[in-house]
């Protein structure tokens, strides 16, 4: 029997850090482009990946709280102009393709978000060292595990920042396409300002029935959460039939929208 075996790094259920975290932050952060919604009051690569480590190294994995990222939030806090931001849920492919050539921002435009893309993380109390070989998952260990606290924190920060119109990509070709229990449905949708519009964009899967709609019930519990905040409301069925119809420019990318 190994070594990790006894120490119980693998008890987790979900997948273990990813290698080199440290190095990837690092080299994400330095080759970020400086664009207007990467204003961040730190471009000190070196500062943001020490805030982004202490916030969880030699920790209980499952004993992440909002406090833990306040000085990694706040040294990279996300801005967006107004009307740019795009939301997403199950969709987070096509709704880069479609912000992309619009010039429109998804989280993971924005430099802690595009830090963080794709990776796994946590620690281990009493360890110096990130553990590889698995990390609490949301359902089968625990709520409040690392990598889940993040996505909330950021995510509340960016939808509390939005401003002007917000789009949220939706799969329509799930049951409910509005999902309370997402990151969208819990803390993205509850967090916009009063005066926000949210245009939702229904996808359906070209191989797939529809299974919901504008008209059905899981968007009409969007709605209700959000006229509670007075944030206006709009729906469309079926962007793919939208993307398509955009004419493509000369080096293959959608023009601007109209
Ligand atoms: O739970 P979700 O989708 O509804 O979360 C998506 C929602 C987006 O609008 C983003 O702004 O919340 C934000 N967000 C991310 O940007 C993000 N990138 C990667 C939330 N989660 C993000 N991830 C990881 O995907 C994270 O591990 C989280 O748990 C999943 C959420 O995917 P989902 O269920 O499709």
């Amino acid at each position: 029997i190994h070594k990790w075996y006894h120490s119980g790094l693998n008890r987790w259920h979900g997948l273990g850090s990813t290698a080199d975290f440290q190095k990837i932050i690092q080299e994400r952060c330095d080759n970020y482009p400086q664009q207007i919604w990467s204003y961040s009051r730190s471009r000190n690569c070196q500062e943001i990946k020490q805030a982004f480590m202490s916030a969880f190294i030699s920790k209980d994995p499952c004993k992440a709280t909002k406090e833990d990222y306040r000085r990694l939030i706040d040294l990279a806090d996300p801005t967006v102009p107004c009307n740019k931001i795009v939301l997403w849920s199950k969709t987070k492919e096509l709704a880069r393709e479609y912000a992309k050539p619009r010039g429109l921002v998804t989280l993971e435009d924005t430099l802690l978000g595009s830090l963080a893309d794709d990776l796994h993380w946590c620690g281990e109390p009493g360890s110096p060292d990130l553990n590889t070989w698995s990390c609490p998952d949301w359902k089968k260990d625990c709520r409040t595990n690392y990598l889940t606290v993040f996505w909330e924190v950021l995510s509340k920060r960016f939808a509390e920042s939005a401003c002007g119109t917000v789009q949220v990509v939706l799969d329509g070709s799930l049951e409910n396409a509005f999902n309370e229990m997402s990151i969208f449905g819990r803390v993205e949708a509850p967090n916009l300002k009063p005066m926000v519009t949210l245009q939702a964009w229904l996808v359906h899967d070209p191989g797939k029935p529809p299974r919901d709609s504008c008209s059905g019930s899981s968007i009409t519990k969007l709605k209700s959460i959000l006229s509670e905040r007075n944030v206006r409301f709009i729906c469309r069925d079926n962007l793919r039939k939208f993307l398509k119809k955009r004419k493509p420019t000369l080096n293959g990318k959608y023009g601007v929208s109209p």
